[in-house]
């Protein structure tokens, strides 16, 4: 193989709202490679996660739908990124190693109520380890512009600029997401954060882009929303430590223009 970086490409909103479409089973330890194309109505995510050693699919599933806080899956599972924050007729493109290992692509948007897991977003895979390591050494993003996320904030690097890649690396102690919206009008982050809390059926964006949860010490490459324009920078994980507030309320709460 040439290209050391594996690709996948899955559709959400297909067929069905609620399924991933994709003919992802297995793949080999190192870089991979999703794209999401959502062709549905709302928006959806493909967070990618790794079972912990003797925890299986349904114990995640039970989980997730007895607390939709997603207080406790970081116990169950770790985050190791994947596409966030597509909005009907988007895409979005992001870049993680993983190990090998049991994982599933999961969709716990929207934020409020059970999460589209429930209905049926959620995706085994395997991932197994190589015969021999990959002969080209793996570019994940080391020279492209990094940016940090931590407890409880967003460092973003200066000058970014939109459909640029970007290095995002979870600095802090517990899991962290990355969601990126245009901004709408006069609207504030503020104010889309107030309309998702509320399940606005319109809130004031209509693209997004993102990573989904990063465990601590992880990190993934992303793209860049398309279209310059100011942004939100959002992550609604709940805080482990027992605020009981999501990392939103603590201060991840942002806004980000790309020229
Ligand atoms: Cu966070």
């Amino acid at each position: 193989m040439s290209d050391a970086v594996q690709h996948v490409s899955v559709v959400a909103g297909g067929g069905n709202e609620y399924l991933y479409d994709t003919s992802l089973s297995t793949l080999a330890a190192g870089p991979v490679e999703f794209m999401l194309t959502n062709r549905g109505t709302v928006e959806h995510q493909a967070m990618l996660i790794r079972l912990a050693d003797a925890v299986d699919l349904a114990q995640f599933s039970l989980e997730l739908l007895a607390a939709p806080t997603r207080l406790n899956i970081f116990r169950l599972a770790q985050g190791f990124g994947g596409p966030n924050g597509v909005w009907p007729n988007g895409a979005a493109s992001t870049i993680q190693t993983l190990t090998p290992g049991s994982y599933a692509m999961v969709c716990l948007l929207p934020g409020t109520g059970l999460p589209n897991a429930a209905r049926g977003m959620i995706r085994p895979f395997a991932v197994t380890a190589r015969q021999t390591p990959p002969t080209i050494p793996a570019d994940t993003g080391g020279d492209l512009p990094e940016f940090r996320l931590d407890e409880f904030q967003f460092l973003a690097p200066p000058g970014l600029r939109a459909g640029q890649s970007v290095r995002v690396v979870n600095a802090g102690h517990q899991t962290h997401e990355l969601g990126l919206y245009r901004l709408e009008g006069t609207a504030t982050p503020e104010d889309l954060v107030a309309a998702f809390e509320r399940a606005d059926p319109k809130p004031p964006t209509k693209e997004g882009a993102g990573l989904g949860g990063l465990r601590p010490g992880g990190e993934a490459t992303f793209v860049l929303p398309r279209t310059p324009g100011s942004y939100a920078l959002v992550c609604f994980f709940p805080d482990t430590s027992g605020s009981g507030k999501t990392h939103v309320h603590l201060g991840m709460l942002g806004r980000l223009t790309l020229s």
